[in-house]
This record gives structure tokens, sequence and C-alpha cells, in this order.
């Protein structure tokens, strides 16, 4: 067996962690049928050598009888601020034996209050000269942004350090550097957190940085999320957060005697100008080269103390590719167009050589084009446009820094000589979580509709999960997230920027139990739509039941309890018609309004039956809610629901909640089901489903035995549909299916991204019944696989796989010549109920032994094989 795949609070090797006791996990790999692990032996030291002295040993299980091997808490000794931990795991098989092991680190961050003696820095706005105040109509007019702080302090050491950290954070989004050298490989640190609750911190390994003698550390501070335009609200300075950025840092180096130095944010440090002239996340950046830090002025030190610091719990922005130009097409005004080929979420990068100082380069983004020009009406008042002045050197590079944006194409103009592909790049940003799924077919189109999904996701995850990456909104839409969030977790890992973003989710609920419908909270302050606030019950569950995360569960639990008491007590009749805040319905569908109150009943409904289900998992009382529950169904059933099965409105988002959600006696299921059928027949195969509806979708029309019609949708490139978009161009999932169609060109531009994932929440059926993988319903974190390979549509193979927190998973088919072939992958540990897709099923072998005989085969019964760990190709009759 191999032992793999280490993680500390679902994160490989994390540098600065801030918590007290975190837990450990590990993944298993084995060839072998059967294989599991029968126990296990974790321990851990200060020094990595000392993990072969017993004796040195700060925290030793023992040999523990035990198939754990996800999330296992620290239970060593209280862990000290700043120190390195290293861990070692020794695995026993099923059969006793020693079943290998495998080490990893995790460092801890500053734990207590006094471990920090930073202060908040600021730009002294005396020492400036007067900027007028703002006006009414700059609530209209975005005005430029704030100049970025250029912070500097100069210190001198008289020795290198063995070991130095520097932990930084700011009010606004920074870049670091020691003496002239950027440290890290962060993006737009330190996030966007509900700022007013926490801001996070962030840890850096500088020992190689700092020399003996004198150093300087610098940063660069700009607006960021905290004083610079954040969603549609275009107040200037903004006052979402603050009126300017601030820093706070603190650099702790440690010699080989055992001393420490520590060089904090605070007094002595300076602020001058620098190059880049105003940066904004959605406005741009300028830059103008020419300019050199000038005049050091003194700092102003804010208030002191550490305010609401946390360590940073996920992973940060990064950029994570370099996507080359496919096309650069010079329109012969002195202006170019490039196209990257993929609609993408970042910035450009470009080399400028033998430029006269002074030249002005200006570069615009957009998504698309609209007879070869740039299609920015849909940016709203997102600018989205870098400028850089030339320094006038032999070769420069501008890459703006202090903003992002969503698009494909880029239109720079004043670039002086002629523009390459050689000169210009994409720097592709966001939150760089690792990729952990992978799923590909015989169809060109539905792979192009996995990687439009995948790109979604990598364009808005950025820092917390958007609806969007390229107008003035880029918010924390809590619906949106919700009904991605399964396929998001077939993508990537995100365990652990949920978990984070969970938090401010819970922080953003009122007094009486409402979430709302975006998290961080800005511009609306309003209670959350069905629906919409429902995510912040469904993505804790979610959690629990892919990565097994008990304790996110357990922090959420109150709260998703507070928001089922909040709807109950403003709805006694247990129908959801009052207190809907902005009630979305289903959100864009396309001519087929669901009743309101069909949809909020459905989902409280849900909400209700998962708070029964978490009350379950954490051993507290669930009664209540499982009649709640019950009661909800009944309301529902007793006001929206015929005696032949159809349910009011008629829709198909009211057929999918009703079936999906489980809300129908038995007796009514199949007619129900009937009706979504031939609603969808009867309109030749096409979807009426918005944002929440669409979710469902695919899944219920397999659930229940229409695989084909499922196929048809997906396979459908006549409007609405998803292939429409591809047929179309789309390199993105686009926010509304009529984004763009032949008869009416753009939808309005008020309100059409073209890069949006909620209707990508299609993704989870790919993975989970095209390709196969998915979970027995009790089942917690893939511990029982149950994979349904679906032939179907053009398909003719699919294959997926999934990183999964016990091992990797894998399922797949394929039909050649009327020959079934069907593949598994079964971690170990874990066991599979596996559906062979069969027209014979005493067809289906493993070479040549019939399936009952199989090694690793616990059970044959039809259909249907339970499989022990291992890895198994069957083949049978098509
Ligand atoms: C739009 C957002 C988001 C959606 C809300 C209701 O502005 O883009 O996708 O959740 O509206």
């Amino acid at each position: 067996m191999i032992v793999y795949g280490l993680q500390t609070e679902q994160r490989t090797e994390p540098l600065g962690l801030g918590d007290r006791r975190p837990r450990l996990s590990w993944a298993l790999d084995s060839e072998r049928r059967g294989a599991a692990q029968s126990g296990y032996r974790i321990i851990a030291a200060e020094r990595e050598e000392d993990l072969d002295e017993p004796a040195r040993l700060l925290w030793d299980t023992g040999r523990r009888e035990s198939t754990d091997t996800i999330l296992i808490p620290w239970l060593g000794p209280a862990l000290r601020s700043a120190t390195r931990y290293h861990w070692r795991v020794e695995v026993w098989d099923e059969s006793g034996a020693p079943g290998g092991s495998a080490q990893s680190w995790f460092e801890t961050g500053l734990l207590h209050t006094d471990d920090w003696t930073a202060a908040w820095i600021g730009r002294d706005a005396q020492a400036l000269p007067p900027v007028d105040p703002p006006t009414d109509d700059d609530l209209d007019t975005p005005g430029p942004a704030e100049a970025p702080l250029n912070l500097r302090t100069a210190f001198h050491l008289s020795a290198r350090p063995v070991r130095a950290r520097l932990y930084a954070t700011a009010r606004g989004v920074y870049e670091a550097a020691l003496n002239g050298t950027r440290i890290g490989d962060h993006e737009l640190a330190p996030g966007w957190t509900e700022y007013h609750q926490r801001i996070q911190y962030q840890t850096y390994d500088v020992t190689a940085h700092l020399r003996d003698g004198d150093n300087v550390l610098s940063a660069v501070v700009a607006d960021g999320w905290w004083s610079g335009y954040v969603g549609f609200d275009a107040r200037r300075p903004a006052r979402h957060y603050g009126d300017a950025p601030q820093f706070l840092a603190q650099l702790v180096a440690e010699f080989a005697d055992g001393s420490r130095q520590v060089i904090a944010t605070g007094d002595g440090w300076t602020e001058s100008d620098g190059p880049i002239r105003s940066a904004d996340l959605m406005m741009g950046q300028f830059v103008d080269a020419r300019r050199h830090p000038g005049e050091q002025r003194p700092v102003v030190v804010l208030d002191s103390g550490p305010g609401p610091l946390v360590a940073e719990p996920d992973a940060p922005i990064r950029v994570t590719a370099d996507l080359p130009a496919v096309e650069v097409r010079a329109k012969g005004d002195g202006r170019y167009i490039v196209d990257f080929g993929q609609n993408l979420v970042g910035r450009i990068r470009l080399i400028i050589r033998h430029a006269r100082p002074g030249q002005r380069i200006v570069v615009r983004h957009a998504e698309v084009l609209a007879d070869g020009e740039l299609y920015t009406e849909n940016l709203r008042r997102a600018a989205a446009t870098d400028t850089y002045v030339t320094a006038g050197a032999e070769t420069e590079v501008f890459e703006p820094r202090f903003t992002f944006h969503g698009f494909r194409y880029a239109e720079i103009s004043g670039y002086p000589g002629k523009l390459t592909g050689a000169d210009v790049s994409a720097r592709v940003l966001h939150s760089d979580l690792p990729w952990t799924g992978r799923f590909e077919c015989s169809d060109p189109v539905v792979n192009q509709l996995h990687a439009n999904i995948g790109w979604g996701q990598r364009g808005n995850f950025v820092a917390v999960p958007t609806d969007c990456p390229q107008r003035d909104e880029r918010l924390g839409w809590l619906a949106d997230a919700q009904v991605f969030a399964p396929t998001a977790t077939r993508n990537a890992d995100v365990s652990a920027f949920f978990a984070r973003w969970l938090r401010d989710v819970v922080d953003g609920q009122n007094t009486d139990g409402a979430f709302r419908d975006v998290a961080p909270i800005i511009a609306f302050d309003r209670e959350g739509a069905p629906a919409w606030g429902d995510a912040g019950v469904i993505i804790p569950w979610l959690l629990w039941r892919t990565y097994g995360d008990r304790r996110v569960l357990e922090r959420c639990f109150d709260a998703m309890v507070r928001w089922v008491e909040h709807i109950r007590r403003h709805n006694p009749d247990l129908l959801w018609q009052h207190r809907t805040g902005n009630s979305y319905g289903d959100w864009l569908q396309v001519d087929a309004e669901t009743p309101r109150d069909v949809l909020a009943t459905a989902y409280f409904a849900r909400s209700t039956e998962i708070v029964a289900a978490a009350a379950d998992v954490l051993g507290k009382p669930a009664a209540e809610y499982r009649a709640l529950h019950a009661a909800i169904k009944d309301a529902f059933r007793n006001a929206y629901v015929g005696d032949d099965g159809s349910v009011k409105g008629g829709t198909q988002t009211a057929y999918l909640l009703a079936l999906g959600f489980g809300l129908l006696p038995g007796d009514l299921v199949d007619k129900a089901a009937a009706h979504l059928a031939a609603d969808i027949e009867a309109r030749g195969d096409r979807l009426t489903t918005g944002f929440v509806g669409v979710s469902l979708l695919c899944p219920v029309l397999s659930e229940h035995g229409r695989t084909d019609l499922a196929y048809a949708l997906l396979h459908q490139d006549e409007y609405p549909s998803w292939a429409y978009s591809i047929r179309h161009g789309a390199t993105t999932i686009w926010e509304r299916w009529d984004g763009w169609t032949e008869q009416h060109g753009f939808q309005s531009a008020a309100m059409n991204s073209f890069n949006h994932y909620s209707l990508g929440s299609v993704g989870d059926w790919l993975y989970g019944r095209v390709a196969g993988i998915d979970q027995t319903p009790d089942s917690v974190a893939h511990r029982e696989l149950l994979l349904r390979p679906t032939p179907g549509g053009r398909l003719t193979w699919a294959h997926a796989e999934q990183e999964t927190v016990r091992g990797r998973v894998a399922c797949g088919w394929s039909i050649h010549d009327d020959r079934l072939t069907v593949t598994a992958t079964v971690p170990p540990g874990c066991t599979a109920v596996l559906h062979i897709p069969t027209t014979d099923v005493g067809s289906v072998r493993e070479n040549d032994v019939p399936a009952a005989e199989v090694p690793g085969v616990l059970d044959a019964d039809g259909h249907t094989l339970r499989l022990t760990s291992g890895r198994y190709t069957f083949t049978a009759s098509a």
C-alpha cells in the first residue's frame, strides 16, 4: 500500500497555520484487491531527524486499530507559535502487516495576540496635497483610484539568520519585497473576507532573502476590496471598509545563537510615490514607469494591536498559467486586438522594446468581440483598462499586479513598434486550489462543455466564490455557489476554500436568523432569498458528505438551525411565502416562471431535511426537524401537487424540485416524472430551467429512468442549451442561455456575463452519471462508492477520475462492436456498488472469469456488483 497526499487542515504542508488542534489526513493507494488500512500510528517531532528518535517524539499515538485516514485531530502537546512540526504516519494493512508510511510537516503561525508587535500603518493624508472631497457625482462616475502606498523600512542584521518568517497583511492588497526581490507568489493578498470580522495574514519563509548587514523591507499596497470599487456600488472613495489602504507586517529573524530580531510595521517606516499611479480591481492599473520612489514621508501609525487577524486557512490566489496569444490582429490605426483563445481571468503581460520615454500604452479587455471590436458594454462600470507609460528602457515588461479582468480579448493601443504574439501573453490567476478531477469522453462538444465549466470555476474562485469576474459585480452570491458547489468538489479540492467562505456566510446572518444573498455583505443588506440563503445549510452539508469535515458542520450547525427557524417563524403554515428577501425564483429561466412559493417551499423542505441529517451526524436531537420536514412535505403536497402528479406551475423546475428534493408521495413520483419528461419532449428536447432548476435537471432525469432525455439535452445545440453557446464560440459558461442568439444578438448589457458558473452545475452529472462516479446516500467522504457508468447519447466512451480524500477513484466505460468495457478504481479501505449497464448480466467477465468469481467481487446481483478496493476491468455485451 502507498500512503500519500498527507494534509494538515486540508492543505499540503501549510506555512502559518492558525489552528491549535489541526487535523491530519492521508490517502492510500494500492493495486491489491481488498487492500485496506487496519491501523495507524502518527508520530510528531519538532525536528525532522527526531522522528527516528523515539525518546524525542512530541507525540506518538502508538498503534491504533483504526481504519480512519482523514481529519484526525492533533492530540499532541499544545502547539507553540511559529513552530514547524514534522509528522509521520505509518499504517498497517488488512492483514495486520506494515502497509507503508509517509511524512509531512506543518508550521504554526502567530497563535497568540501578544505574538504581534506590529502596528497598522498608512499614508499621512495631511502630508499630501489636498484632494477634493467626493461629491454626489462620484456616486455615478467612478473616479480614479487612490495611488497605492509604497512603504519601506531599512534595518541592519549582524548576521545571516538561520530562519526568518514574514507575517504580513493589508487593508487593501499588497505585495512585499526584501532587498528589492518580491516575496512569495501570492496575488491580491490577503484576499477578501468579511474584513469587519477578520483579515487574513500570510506567512512567508524569507530566510533566503536576508543578508548579513543592511536590508530593506518594502511593500506596495493598493486599494483592493478594502477601499476600491467592489460590486456595483460606485461610491468613491468606497466606504465598504475604509478610505485608504493600510499595511501590517512583522518579520522575525532567528540567529544561530538563539537570538531573535523582530522588524515590525510602526514608527520608522516611510512612504513615497511610486510608478503605480492608481490600481483598482475593477478599473485597472495605471503605471508611469518614468516615476521612481521620490521623497520618503513618514507614515502614520494607526491603531496598534493586532485587530481581527487570522491565519490564512486556504490556498492563496496565484498565477497558475500563462496563455500565449493565438492571434494578434493589427487594426491599422495603431491598435491591435489580441485573442488568447480562452475567456479567462487575470491580466496581460506585455514586453515592450526600444520605447521612447513617456509613450502611453493602453490595454482594454473584453470577453467577446462585436464586429471585430471589443464588446465592453457588459462590463458596466468596470473600466478594465490598464495603462503603461514607458520609461524608455531597452526592454520593459508591463504586468499589472493589483487588478484583474475577465477577458478573452485585449485591445492594445500605443504600442511602440510592431506587436507580435511573442510579446504578449495572458496570466491566469485564481485561488490556487488543487485540481482533483478529470473527465473525458468521445464527444468533443461535451469535452468542451467540461472545459468551459472548469474555466468558469477557475475564473470565479478568486478569494471568494464569485458570480462573475468581469463586470462591476464579482460578488459572493450564495445561490450561484450553492448550485455549483457539487461540481466544484469534482474538479478541485474546495474543502478549505468553502469552509473559510462559510465563516463569512455565517457572520452575515442577521439577528432574525436570515442568511443573506451575498457574502461578504456588499451592497445588499437584505435577507437571503430562497435558494440563496439556503447555501448556508447546503454547503456545510456538502463539505461533510464530500470531505468528511465534521468540524465545519459543527461550526455552522446553530446558524443552519436559525435559518430554518427564521423561515418557520414567519411562515407558520409551512409554505414559504413571507420573508423571501428579494425572491429571485428560478433566476434566468426561459419563458417558464416557476411559482416562487413552490420553489421557496421546496428549499425550505430541503434545508430542514439537511438540518435533521446534520443533527444526527453531530449527535444532537433530530426528531423535531425530521417531523418539521415531514410537515413541510405535507404542506407542499396539499398546496401544490395534484392527484395526477402535476405540480403547481407545471414548469420543468417545479417538477425537478419536487422530484429532486423527494417531496412527493410514492404513488405520484412516476406521474410527476412523466410530466417532466413530457414538457421537455413537447419542446423538442429543450430545457427551460434557470440557475436553480438546472442543477437538478440531468440528475433527476437519470434518477427517474430518463437518462436518454438527459443526453438529448446534453447534445441539444439549438437555443436554449449548453451546446448552443459552444456552437457560438463559448469557452466558459454563460450567465444566460440567451447571452447571445442568432435572432437577437447580445442580451441586455445591463446583465450579460459570459463567465458565470451557475449553468455549469451539470458538471456534477458528467462525473456522477456519464462517467459514473458517485457515493451511496449514506456514505461519507467516498467510503462507499456508487459507480454507475451510463452509456447514452452519441457517446462511445467516457471516463472520469477524482482524487478524493481517501485516494483516487476512477470509473469509465466504452462500447466497441457491441462489447462493453467498464473500468473502476476503488481506493483502499473503500467499497463500491458498481452497476454494469449491460443487456446480458450473464456476460459480465473480468478476463475470462465470470463476475461472481472475480477476486474482490463481494457480491453479484443482476447488474450490480459489490466490490472491495482495487482496480477492475469488466467486459460484457453492450
Ligand atoms: C446577478 C448575479 C448573480 C445572481 C443574482 C441574483 O446580479 O450575477 O448571478 O445570483 O443576480
